[in-house]
């Protein structure tokens, strides 16, 4: 089975939701939200995701997650990582309860692929203080792809977290998950990286982006957003349409895609200081906002 193969059939398979240039949509990717020890990279960024998600929240956009939101190689248990980060799980419900979260899983979230293991781990929480289940995601469904569809001008968005293209993260993603819980997340404590992630390998990351952008060659007329590499990319008007919303472990801020009012732009958010010492989250933008429609190609 080729990585062609693997897209066409995500494509085929994937949920599709309608938009107009009404609709605000918010793309992160590759949280890989952790127990907040020194293994997990989410941690140094908590408080910038938090503060970014409740803006978007507030502003009314449509939460969309392009897999390894969470990191179940290092860790065992979707659990640990709830505890650990509760304030953020409790926003991303208020997007569920108002029916504007999209979960994609990744490679490092692949048991989210089964709907069993979903309702079972996500649907509630065990609640220390009263003794009793509290709901959390009731009804959730992870996805493979999505798809955007635009009313008026069909345009299509394809959104999904890119290992597809990778065959020892999306076949042997099991091996790789074990290296990682046995050998590396021991080493990543004392500052030494993971070999088998594509985020650590400029080589393989170009290998990555040549077979979607191949892919996306025989697709005309489609955007295509991923995340996985957590290398950033927006390509100029009129080129092929492959962006990546980078990830939210970098070290010192957060990456993401925005679409408003029709346009798409890549941002980031990090902390800043100012004058009096004081520290302030900021947004910035880094490439566009640029029409899509200019993407459409013939
Ligand atoms: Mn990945």
């Amino acid at each position: 089975m080729s990585s062609q193969f693997r897209l066409d059939r995500a494509y085929k398979n994937a949920k599709t939701i309608s938009f107009d240039d009404s609709s605000k949509f918010i793309f992160f990717s590759d949280c890989h939200r952790g127990d907040n020890s020194f293994a997990d990279d989410f941690a140094n960024n908590r408080n910038i995701y938090f503060h970014a998600l409740k803006h978007y929240y507030t502003e009314g956009f449509t939460y969309c997650e392009l897999g390894d939101g969470d990191e179940l190689w290092e860790n065992l248990s979707f659990e640990t990582i709830f505890r650990a980060h509760k304030d953020i799980y409790e926003l991303l419900q208020l997007f569920h309860q108002e029916d504007r979260l999209n979960l994609i899983w990744g490679n490092h979230d692949m048991v989210y692929r089964d709907p069993k293991y979903v309702k079972k781990h996500l649907s509630s929480y065990f609640d220390h203080k009263t003794d009793t289940e509290i709901p959390l995601f009731p009804g959730l469904t992870y996805h493979e792809a999505i798809v955007l569809q635009h009313k008026q001008t069909n345009q299509e968005v394809f959104l999904l977290h890119g290992h597809q293209a990778d065959f020892m993260n999306y076949i042997g993603w099991r091996v790789n998950r074990f290296l990682v819980r046995v050998l590396w997340k021991p080493l990543q404590v004392v500052g030494i990286a993971d070999p088998t992630s594509p985020a650590k390998n400029y080589k393989e990351t170009i290998r990555i982006e040549r077979r979607i952008k191949k892919w996306i060659a025989n697709n005309t007329n489609l955007v295509t957003i991923i995340g996985h590499t957590h290398r950033p990319r927006f390509p100029e008007a009129g080129e092929l349409a492959l962006f990546n919303d980078g990830s939210c472990v970098h070290p010192r801020s957060i990456t993401g895609i925005e679409i408003e009012n029709g346009h798409i732009t890549l941002i980031k958010w990090q902390i800043a200081t100012t004058e009096d010492g004081t520290l302030k989250i900021i947004r910035v933008p880094l490439e566009g906002p640029q029409l899509l429609t200019e993407f459409i190609t013939e």
